[in-house]
């Protein structure tokens, strides 16, 4: 036992931008500005973007002034969700032990698989091809014998990087600024550099006594981050699936049907596709309901047979949804089919024919495939589709 680990640690780039880029080709190595649901703030920005100045948590507006050109998105989490999921799947064949850390971080420990161990690197840029592969999607890795060297060590290269901390991982960690170590505000960055601390090495050589003096108890943790300490095991989520669900903020508060079914269909399409990449069905549909005044109702239905297709979701959920309104306006919706079939598709009956709405599910597979590789738009429902042909 014992012995140093192997951490790594994963952080996607401009996450939430390349998952939009890598879905749809003609906004690659351009500026793509993604902005909250329904909010006017950026979330994140492609680098293409960052170069002209934009950056998370800027009002979109000013986005805008410093980079007209650039493709502004609104944010679509479902989506980022699941590529989120799929990451860390394919980090779940390298270690059992994989962290969700955020919506694009984590943390796997690859001490006890054999490639790790003789060549970390060669094993992390296996990991990134995986992913740019896959996904058309690029990140940063950092590796180290624990958390937060991993973690100080993924950022250190950005974007597409991979940093492996050398053997002298004390002299590696001194000798960065401050500003390397996670979660690091500006107030106390400032409050160091005032002080003359401007280098991990200088933290590292301050008494506790004082530290805990300046920062509270904040001052004890930041003394171990500055010497490299942190013995956290990687923690994996034994979750098994239990429900997928997907929520709204309308983009304005309101009480118009028409409104309301539109995106009562839109959440279906989002769960219905998370459902059959999963492979699963459900056989309850939850409908959240929250008001201006943020009072909030989940009304759900369970069906006989098992759904995953996103009609069918969309029918029961909008049957849910107005038979409890009564015509308030409304601010949030959200959909949720639980009740899940487990791994092994509960209604599907072995027979020579398969039957319609077999047929169906396989379409509908099929055209998820198609949408992740050339992006939402390549297939159109039929509705939409007439009224292409009136152009
Ligand atoms: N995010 C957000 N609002 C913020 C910051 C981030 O909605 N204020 C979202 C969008 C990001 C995702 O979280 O894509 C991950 O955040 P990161 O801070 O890791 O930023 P990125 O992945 O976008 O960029 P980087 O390449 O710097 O990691
Ligand atoms: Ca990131």
């Amino acid at each position: 036992m014992g012995g140093r680990r192997i951490i790594l640690h994963l952080d996607m780039d401009a996450f939430f931008a390349s998952v939009e880029q890598a879905a749809h080709p003609g906004w690659r190595g351009k500026p793509v500005v993604i902005c909250g649901e329904g909010r006017s703030v950026v979330a994140t920005a492609s680098y293409e973007a960052r170069k002209l100045g934009v950056k998370s948590g800027q009002p979109a507006g000013e986005a805008k002034k410093l980079a007209p050109e650039a493709v502004f998105v609104p944010g679509n989490h479902g989506k980022y969700v699941w590529s989120s999921l799929n990451i860390l799947e394919i980090l779940g064949k390298y270690s059992p032990l994989v962290e969700p850390h955020s919506i694009d971080e984590a943390f796997a420990d690859l001490s006890g698989n054999p490639e790790a161990s003789a060549d970390p690197a060669a094993c992390a840029n296996r990991i990134k091809r995986e992913i740019r592969e896959k996904f058309g999607l690029t990140c940063s890795i950092g590796i180290g014998s624990n958390k937060l060297l991993a973690k100080v060590a993924s950022d250190r290269q950005k974007p597409d990087g991979l940093t492996v901390v050398p053997a002298d991982e004390t002299g590696w960690l001194h000798a960065l600024p401050v500003e390397a170590l996670p979660g690091l505000g500006e107030k106390t960055a400032a409050y160091l550099h005032e002080s003359g601390i401007t280098m991990i090495g200088d933290l590292a050589l301050m008494q506790e006594a004082v530290l805990v003096q300046w920062f509270g108890r904040n001052g004890s943790v930041l003394r171990r981050m500055a010497r490299g300490e942190d013995d956290a095991p990687v923690q994996p989520e034994f979750s098994p699936l239990k429900s997928i669900s997907q929520e709204w903020t309308m983009p304005r508060d309101t009480d118009e049907a028409e409104l309301i079914s539109g995106a009562l269909l839109w959440l279906a399409r989002l769960v219905g596709r998370r459902l059959r990449a999963e492979g699963q069905e459900g056989r309850t549909v939850a409908v959240k309901i929250r008001y201006p005044d943020f009072r909030t109702v989940t009304r759900a239905q369970t069906v006989q047979g098992y759904v995953c297709l996103d009609d069918e979701i969309c029918k029961i959920a909008r049957e849910v949804f107005f038979r409890n309104w009564r015509g308030e306006k409304i601010r949030l919706l959200g959909v949720k089919v639980s009740n899940l079939s487990g791994n092994s598709p509960a209604c599907t009956q072995a027979g020579l024919w398969p039957d319609a709405r077999e047929r169906r599910r396989d379409l509908a597979r099929a055209v998820d495939r198609l949408r992740d590789k050339y992006g939402e738009d390549i297939v159109r429902p039929g509705s939409n589709l007439a009224l292409f042909k009136k152009v």
